[in-house]
């Protein structure tokens, strides 16, 4: 027999271990229930499916457990009693079968009837946005569901290490300048939204709590789900699968506006890819030009017809002051004077350190050193990762002798 005081700590103890458990799994979800919220039949479903099967369960443990306790004090005999040898009861037994078996069929009903709300999308309401497209990142072996007139507004949900992307799908075939967002995806109210639902490295896993169900994110594997919002609002989430050491921090959330806010957000994300794209597009035309211009001046016998400005004459056996100024295009080797400022050369770059000034101390040995390991030591007022690190790659032991010698010479004044 435990003594009194062995008993009410083992009591405390218990009481201690219930209190700090039922917090945590506030944290995670709700404390009864599934967490639902924004109105999207999937996560109502198996809510109240959830909800059913919880409170059947609860009378069964309470009836059996109460009629246990009521029994074992009404019933109980004192020290020295015989007891009564009992021997089945029919009607009992055939009672608690015949109820049990009920209970499964009833279960097993309700739940086949939900389970067309929680696995089909419907279609979207009248007031939700309309949406011509069918899926569109429709990849691997599974098939998505789709709504019965087959409209979504289909979203590519993508895992990385560690960071969600949704790429938004549209109309051409160019999915490099579709609307994208990272972390919190945005989508219209009223409005059936399908998930295709992959991941880029490792295994991740979708899960808004409050908007259905869990799906993994499979490298290789294409996933599907479905939501549709009838609240607005935001909500949370997290990627749910052990996927490295930023997983912790790999959130998610889903911000629900009505199909006009929508609609103005979509277009300033679509104006901004636009316009970053012709920007990027000029900045490399330019380039270019100013390559072959360089080019040009550098080697005017050599030079290339007009017609192909794009691929000048690779630079074989060029003198040093040629591979200063115009760099090996044919290997990528940028030019050194397109960031440095060097009088012999005639540049005037201040992307990086002057040369004239910095290197009046230094030794051939040292310069190339500096090329070939731009990031070993970082000049004064400079940051690392600017000056490329391939020059031991892109240019020939020949080349980067002639280009040191060159350099050297030119700061020494030879
Ligand atoms: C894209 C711009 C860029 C190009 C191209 C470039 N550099 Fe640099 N360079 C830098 C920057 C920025 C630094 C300063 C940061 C550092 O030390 O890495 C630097 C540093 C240097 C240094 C060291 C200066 C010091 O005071 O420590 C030398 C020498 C140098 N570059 C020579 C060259 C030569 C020769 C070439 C061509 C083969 C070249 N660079 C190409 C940007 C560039
Ligand atoms: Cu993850």
């Amino acid at each position: 027999m435990t003594s009194r005081p062995a008993k009410q700590t083992f009591l405390f103890a218990f009481i201690l271990v219930a209190a700090l458990l039922i917090p945590a799994s506030a944290a995670m979800a709700g404390v009864i229930a599934p967490e639902s919220g924004g109105g999207t039949p999937n996560a109502e479903g198996i809510r109240s499916l959830y909800l059913l099967i919880f409170g059947i369960g609860c009378v069964v443990f309470f009836g059996v457990g109460g009629l246990l306790i009521y029994t074992l004090v009404r019933f109980r005999s004192r020290r020295g009693s015989v007891a009564v040898q009992a021997h089945g009861n029919t009607r009992l037994e055939v009672a608690w079968t015949v109820g049990a078996a009920m209970i499964l069929v009833l279960i097993s009903v309700v739940t086949f009837l939900k389970l067309d709300q929680i696995k089909n999308p419907p279609n979207s309401s009248a007031d939700g946005l309309s949406t011509p497209m069918n899926v569109a990142f429709n990849t691997g072996p599974a098939k998505p569901a789709l709504p019965p007139n087959g409209h979504s507004l289909n979203i590519d949900v993508n895992g990385q290490q560690y960071i969600w992307r949704y790429t938004y799908a549209d109309t051409d075939t160019n999915n490099l300048n579709n609307v994208f967002a990272y972390e919190q995806m945005v989508v219209p109210t009223d409005t059936t939204v399908s998930l295709t639902i992959r991941a880029q490295d490792v295994q991740h896993s979708w899960w808004i709590p409050s908007l259905g169900g869990k799906f993994d994110a499979v490298p290789g594997y294409t996933n599907y789900t479905w939501f549709k919002i009838t609240k607005p609002g935001t909500y949370n989430g997290q990627c749910a699968e052990l996927c490295g050491r930023g997983h912790a921090t790999m959130i998610a959330s889903v911000k629900a506006v009505s199909p006009a806010e929508f609609k103005v957000w979509y277009a300033a994300q679509k104006l901004a890819i636009t316009s970053a794209e012709r920007q990027a597009a000029a900045a490399r035309n330019a380039l270019v030009a100013k390559d072959a211009a360089v080019l040009k001046a550098a080697a005017p016998s050599a030079a290339a017809p007009m017609a192909a400005p794009a691929r000048p004459a690779p630079v074989a056996m060029a003198d040093g002051k040629t591979l200063f100024v115009a760099g090996v295009p044919a290997t990528g080797a940028l030019a050194c004077g397109s960031c440095h400022t060097l009088s012999a050369a005639g540049t005037n770059g201040a992307v990086g350190p002057n040369l004239d000034v910095v290197l009046k101390t230094w030794n051939a040995a040292m310069i190339r050193e500096a090329i070939l390991y731009p990031n070993k030591m970082i000049a004064k007022g400079y940051a690392a990762n600017i000056m490329p690190a391939n020059y031991g790659a892109t240019l020939t032991k020949a080349q980067l002798d002639v280009l040191v010698k060159y350099v050297d010479d030119s700061v020494h004044g030879k």
